[in-house]
């Protein structure tokens, strides 16, 4: 049995939630309340993924973590329907999409994400009680960033580096598109799947000038084939339970 530990709205999650739909699994869901329970950080959680982030994945009991772990692990285990190139060059590619997701624009996008999203969900809160929010934390890398972006303030500066970085990605998008359909080659991949929970999130954050697409039509023809997918609607638009 499948279970997934996950969060309404979270990136991650979606690109778990997508390919597991793409595959045609089912799944039982658990949703992890990121917003002022916290439950991500409750000692029960945090036993199964040390870092206190969604999603975790459950399979028959064996816990995995780390989106990109989880996706090439579904692929592993549930080949009937192939995520990943055969090639062995494509395969790489699509790792090094994975990596580059996780490492620029997830970054990127996380540090825009603070003011426009991080805060108002603890809006009702003094300084003090986010403080003691980003002091449950358990990973200390990460608290320690919060705490620094919570006194400092993220700036104008920052979000406009962030946005440059992710930029970069999306130029490097293009790129690809003017050689292959799909970014990791021939064929639709984790390549692709992992990258367009951020996408949508790029709308979301109002970075209008990311998703203009008259300057990178290759990346809008592909978001066009993206969203065109069932698989798009099932990962990306789970319900929030407290809505
Ligand atoms: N590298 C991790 C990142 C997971 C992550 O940062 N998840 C976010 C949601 S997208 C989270 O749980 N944030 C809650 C928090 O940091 O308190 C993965 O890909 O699974």
């Amino acid at each position: 049995m499948l279970k997934l530990y996950h969060f309404w709205s979270s990136t991650c999650s979606k690109k778990v939630r997508i390919a597991l739909a793409e595959k045609g699994l089912d799944w039982e869901s658990h949703h992890i309340d990121l917003g002022p329970k916290q439950e991500n950080t409750e000692p029960w959680y945090v036993k199964l993924n040390p870092n206190g982030v969604v999603p975790t994945l459950d399979h028959d009991g064996r816990i995995i973590i780390e989106s990109n772990v989880i996706i090439e692990y579904l692929d592993d285990v549930f080949p009937d329907v192939r995520l990943r190139p055969e090639d062995a060059y494509e395969r790489a590619q699509m790792r090094i999409w994975l990596d580059r997701t996780e490492h620029v624009v997830h970054r990127n996008i996380n540090m825009i994400s603070f003011n426009r999203r991080f805060l108002p969900r603890f809006a009702e809160k003094s300084d003090a009680e986010k403080e003691a929010v980003i002091n449950r934390m358990p990973n200390p890398e990460k608290r320690h960033e919060m705490l620094r972006r919570l006194r400092a303030g993220v700036s104008v500066d920052d979000e406009a580096r962030a946005e440059a970085a992710i930029a970069g990605v999306m130029d490097m998008m293009e790129m690809q598109f003017g050689r292959t359909p799909w970014l990791a080659g021939e064929e639709f991949s984790l390549a692709d799947i992992c990258i367009t929970p951020f996408v949508e999130r790029f709308g979301a954050n109002e970075l209008t000038v990311l998703i203009d697409w008259r300057s990178r039509p290759g990346v809008g023809d592909w978001w066009r084939r993206i969203q065109s997918r069932p698989s798009y609607d099932e990962g990306m638009n789970f319900p929030n339970p407290a809505a």
